[in-house]
Order: C-alpha cells, then sequence, then structure tokens
C-alpha cells in the first residue's frame, strides 16, 4: 500500500511525476541559464540531437534575426582624417566609446605620428617606433553627424620619463561619473616587443571632455601578481557604470617569456574612478576577444567578443556582468570596437544598446603594422530598432 500511496501524494504535491519532468523534450533539459527558454510545443515528441536541443536552449532565439543580440556590420570610411597619403607615419587606432557632449559626439584614440613606420623592437630608437602603438599619444577627434570628423590634436600626451606611459600611453577609453570625465589608457614604460606591451592601466581626468586633462600620476589597474593569468599585462581597460559601481573590463594574455598568449577579459570594480579597483574573484569573466567592447543591456552587459579564442566572434550576455552566456554567433565583428552607448554611465537597469560606433582596421606588411585606420561601424544590437540583417543601413 505504501508503494502505491507515495507516487499519489507526489502527483498531489508536485502535479507530477519524474517520469513526466524528464520527458526528452522537457524544459527540465535546458542546458544554461540567463535567458527565458522554453522549447516550442510544435517539436516533436521524441528525442532531440544536442544541436536541435542547443538551437532551443542555448540561445536568445531559434532563428538568428530574432535574437536581439545578432547582427551583421556594415562600415563606412570617415572624412576628416589625414594620414600622410597612408606612407605608415601617421596611425590612428583603438578608439574609445563615443559619448554625446555640448552637441556634439567626442571619440578619443591611439595617435602615432613619427618620422618612419614602424620598425619593430630591434632597429626602435627614442624617436623611430617598434610597433604601430609605440611612441603614440591620446588625441580626440569630434563630430556632428558621426561621419565626418574634426581632429582636435591631443588629449593625453606622454608624460616625461619615467612616469607612467612616459614611452607611450595608447587604447584609451572614457568614463563621466559624477560629472567629471576620466581617459584610462595603457602606460608603456619600454618600448612594444620590448615587453613594453607588459604594461598596467593609468587615468587621466577633467572637468570637461576638451580637457585640460589631469594626469592622476599612479598606476590604478596593476598586473597581477606572479603566477596570475594577468601578471603580465592590462590591456583595453572599458570603463561603464553598472550597479552603483566603476565596471572596468580589460584584457590579459596569459603572456610570457615564450608562451603563447591566450587572450581573456577581466573585470575591476571601484567606487572610485581613481580605485582602488578590486579585480573579481571569478576572472578572466570572457575566455575569448580580443580588444573590449560591451555595453548594458537589459538588465546586465553585453559584449562584442571578437578575433581571439574558442568563442571568438560571439555576442554574449551575462546579468551579473560576470558570468557571460553566448547569446548570437557572427561575422565580420568591428576590430577595437568604441560603440556609441547612450546610457553606458547611467547605471540603467534597461540597457538600450548600440547601433553604430568607431572601430580600426589594420594593413598586412609586418607584424608591427604600417598603420591603422579608424573606420564607422553601424549594426544592429538595439531594443529600439529591428534591422539585424541591416537592409535598412545602406550608408
Ligand atoms: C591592441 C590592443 C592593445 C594592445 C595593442 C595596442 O589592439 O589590444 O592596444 O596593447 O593592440
Amino acid at each position: 500500500l505504501r508503494n502505491a500511496l507515495l507516487p499519489l501524494l507526489l502527483i498531489l504535491l508536485f502535479g507530477c511525476t519524474d517520469r513526466e519532468t524528464s520527458e526528452p523534450n522537457s524544459n527540465a533539459d535546458r542546458v544554461t541559464g540567463g535567458f527565458p527558454f522554453v522549447l516550442p510545443d510544435t517539436l516533436p515528441d521524441r528525442p532531440l540531437s544536442a544541436a536541435l536541443k542547443r538551437n532551443y536552449t542555448a540561445y536568445p532565439a531559434p532563428r538568428p534575426e530574432e535574437n536581439e543580440l545578432y547582427s551583421q556590420f556594415k562600415y563606412t570610411e570617415l572624412k576628416g582624417f589625414d594620414y600622410n597619403g597612408g606612407d605608415g607615419t601617421i596611425s590612428r587606432r583603438d578608439p574609445s566609446k563615443v559619448i554625446f557632449a555640448n552637441g556634439k559626439y567626442y571619440v578619443w584614440y591611439t595617435h602615432r605620428h613619427t618620422p618612419t613606420p614602424p620598425q619593430g623592437a630591434e632597429k626602435s630608437t627614442e624617436t623611430i617606433p617598434s610597433s604601430d602603438w609605440d611612441l603614440a599619444d591620446i588625441w580626440y577627434a569630434t563630430s556632428e553627424d558621426g561621419f565626418t570628423w574634426t581632429e582636435q590634436g591631443v588629449a593625453v600626451p606622454r608624460p616625461p620619463k619615467p612616469q607612467v606611459g612616459w614611452r607611450s600611453v595608447t587604447t584609451t577609453d572614457i568614463l563621466e561619473w559624477a560629472g567629471k570625465y576620466y581617459l584610462y589608457y595603457q602606460g608603456f614604460m619600454e618600448a612594444s616587443g620590448k615587453r613594453g606591451d607588459d604594461c598596467p592601466v593609468a587615468v587621466s581626468y577633467a572637468d570637461s571632455p576638451d580637457g585640460p586633462w589631469t594626469a592622476h600620476g599612479e598606476v590604478v589597474i596593476p598586473n597581477g601578481a606572479a603566477g596570475e593569468w594577468d601578471q603580465y599585462s592590462i590591456h583595453d581597460p572599458y570603463p561603464l557604470v553598472h550597479d552603483g559601481k566603476i565596471y572596468i573590463y580589460y584584457k590579459s594574455d596569459f603572456g610570457g617569456e615564450g608562451k603563447k598568449l591566450v587572450r581573456m577579459h577581466g573585470l575591476a570594480t571601484a567606487d572610485d574612478p581613481l580605485g582602488p579597483f578590486t579585480k573579481h574573484p571569478l576572472n578572466p569573466v570572457l575566455n575569448s576577444g580580443h580588444e573590449t567592447t560591451l555595453f548594458p543591456w537589459k538588465e546586465g552587459i553585453a559584449a562584442l567578443v571578437i578575433k581571439d579564442g574558442n568563442e571568438h566572434f560571439t555576442v554574449q550576455y551575462a546579468e551579473d556582468g560576470v558570468n557571460f552566456e553566448i547569446a548570437a554567433i557572427t561575422d565580420l565583428m568591428p576590430t577595437a570596437a568604441g560603440p556609441f552607448i547612450p546610457d553606458a554611465f547611467t547605471d540603467t537597469k534597461d540597457g538600450r544598446g548600440i547601433t553604430w560606433g568607431i572601430a580600426h582596421l589594420t594593413n598586412a606588411t609586418t607584424w608591427a603594422h604600417n598603420h591603422a585606420v579608424l573606420l564607422r561601424f553601424d549594426c544592429d544590437l538595439s531594443q529600439d530598432v529591428h534591422d539585424p540583417d541591416m537592409k535598412n543601413h545602406n550608408y
């Protein structure tokens, strides 16, 4: 009797039996968290292959064009930047995110103007650059439409030796916090290629995006301790405001003498823009990607994961900004993208997404590259537009 009563009691209490919840198509077979997945009733009532099950459980929508975090990307040449005929003596790369202030758009970037193109570490001198980002300063430009830009000149020059960044200041990104502006950047103390790339993050601040910028003069995100994944470099600092704090995502790479780089992203948070920054205990939080490009999305954070790693060319989402899941797979993603993110610093709980920004392209001469150019990308990773295949973006 006891054997017969127990299942009956379970049905009364939970409305189902074990057998029912383990049906092959049940939602109990969801493989991941983060999205509100439901297997459709139209799926056949028989076991599903791993690929089919994944299509309904691992992505926000079963068709990419219905997935708000899927987009193609289109590109447009920018007007207003001179490259000396492309002879490699002028380079612009690694743009910040774009902000709108004083009635115009602003972007900051690595600017190199040297007597020769990069010559590699061996031949580099006080004036000859080793790599495209050696002997660079941080410049900025403004625009009314995002296509034609007016270069405004230097924002953060490299300081005199031996201050942080004396060899090169590069790869900057902008934060607006309590009415002030902060530029975070890589501070090189040696030429790139001579382990100068093992650099930490420095910061300068200003009351206006037009400056003048004051260098804080101290490292704000230091390299990890010996043996840590980020011991050799803290690159591509990328600030957002989330959960009342400053979230800076960054790239490091398990690098080191003779090691193959495996690039991943970490997170450091702070209550004050000048620190102290606390590195997240679960770092690295993204297992792939190269330069950092993230934006507030709904309650959490979305990331463009470009170029390197098993999960390259994906868009990922983490409701907590830490535990990222693949939301979409795409291609031709913008390199080193700096999107225009209207709600980057508003601590939104409903991030609206992005539709355009500035990225860079490098040419294929040597590892050091001749020079890079800035260009505009357009996409639909937005809650407010629905044009993921970019049919209406015929620029
Ligand atoms: C990039 C970035 C960082 C690296 C170098 C310049 O695109 O990841 O900035 O240090 O390459």
